[in-house]
């Protein structure tokens, strides 16, 4: 098997109906969260099978169209200019630069792709070239996903009306712990972009980072957030915190991965047609903890050697993994 480098999140994905969408209190959450790991992971397989099929996963790539120099100081990231992790700061990539490796990665299979930039938000003058950038990738009849921080309800509808099919906006975490690892936005102001987003029509991308220092309550309370949503993110990508030199997290203890498999078979519990994206730090796993994390419900994975700034596991070694698995890349137009 070749895995071929294809993503599904088509534009024609049907809406997630009111009734997948229901509130979730924190107690019920907590309680599956600590279940006995396989009632917890039976239910989380048997919710996937309902609305997906369990051996095809998602493919989508990344690329930073502005890397580094962020003026905010987010404690687990290598692009903050308030810690020293010896990554140079470069401008926004030329519109042209970004097309033509969109083009490359289409040609070598990829239907989705996500572009991620540095910062707190774009600035007006900023908007005229991201604009470009998402009709250019259009163009190449690839879908589209941007991760630009916080956008206004004028911006949201710009990007939104030059067709961006996706917009990624993380909560990270639980509204306690968040000022623990982020002091120069708020919670508060991530909801706000998120609903700016849903109100543009974009699709919403929302998730987290797991291993930061949190408790277990965390973790389920940032999901109670996003379940609870008015609608369920279309994604929710599950992150694995990558501790990178120089910020105030490179030290931290790694999570217990039993606790990162748990967190997605709740995701998957709780937002049952959304894809769960196995995210960041998939280097750092053991191909028997991704094996786990599938069966618990994740989705979709990034492919290619890096993320944003980070590694990842080269197209080889997933190929070589699916097949283990009898895992297959989603075909276009099958969801
Ligand atoms: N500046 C924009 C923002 O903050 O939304 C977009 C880029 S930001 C790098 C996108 C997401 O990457 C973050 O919200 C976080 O979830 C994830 N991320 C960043 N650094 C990470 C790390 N070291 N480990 C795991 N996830 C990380
Ligand atoms: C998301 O939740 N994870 C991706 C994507 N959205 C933009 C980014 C992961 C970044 C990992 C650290 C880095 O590459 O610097
Ligand atoms: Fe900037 Fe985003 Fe990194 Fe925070 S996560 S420092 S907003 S690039």
């Amino acid at each position: 098997m070749t895995l071929a480098l294809r993503s599904n999140e088509t534009a024609s994905v049907t809406p997630i109906p009111r009734d997948i969408c229901r509130e979730w209190r924190r107690e019920e959450a907590l309680a599956l969260y600590e279940a006995p790991f396989n009632d917890l992971l039976f239910q989380a397989q048997t919710v996937h099978r309902k609305h997906f099929d369990a051996n095809k996963v998602q493919l989508s790539r990344l690329l930073s169209i502005k890397t580094g120099g962020c003026p905010e100081d987010c404690g687990y990231c290598s692009q903050s200019s308030h810690h020293d992790s010896g990554l140079k700061a470069s401008r926004l990539m030329e519109v042209e630069r970004v097309v033509a490796e969109a083009r490359k990665a289409r040609d070598a299979g990829a239907t989705r792709y996500c572009m991620g930039a540095a910062w707190r938000g774009p600035k007006d003058r900023d908007m005229d070239a991201v604009v470009a950038m998402v009709e250019g990738v259009k163009a190449l009849g690839m879908e589209t996903c941007m991760t630009l921080g916080m956008l206004d309800t004028r911006q949201a509808a710009r990007l939104a009306e030059a067709g961006l099919d996706y917009y990624n906006h993380n909560i990270d975490t639980s509204e306690r712990h968040y000022g623990r690892i982020i002091s120069t936005h708020s919670f508060a102001d991530r909801l706000e972009t998120l609903a700016n987003v849903r109100e543009s029509g974009m699709k919403v991308c929302c998730g987290g980072i797991v291993g930061m220092g949190e408790e277990a309550i965390d973790r389920v309370d940032m999901l109670v957030t996003l379940a609870n949503l008015p609608d369920h993110p279309e994604s929710v990508p599950i992150n694995m915190l990558i501790p990178m030199a120089g910020t105030p997290l490179a030290k931290i203890e790694p999570i217990d991965p039993i606790a990162f498999v748990r967190t997605i078979a709740l995701a998957r519990i709780m937002m049952p047609k959304s894809y769960v994206r196995l995210s960041a730090g998939r280097t750092a796993m053991s191909d028997e903890m991704q094996a786990l994390c599938f069966f618990a419900g994740a989705n979709s994975i990034f492919v290619g050697d890096t993320l944003l700034t980070a590694g990842n596991p080269g197209e080889d070694h997933d190929a070589a993994l699916f097949r283990r698995l009898g895992i297959e890349a989603m075909e276009p137009g099958t969801m």
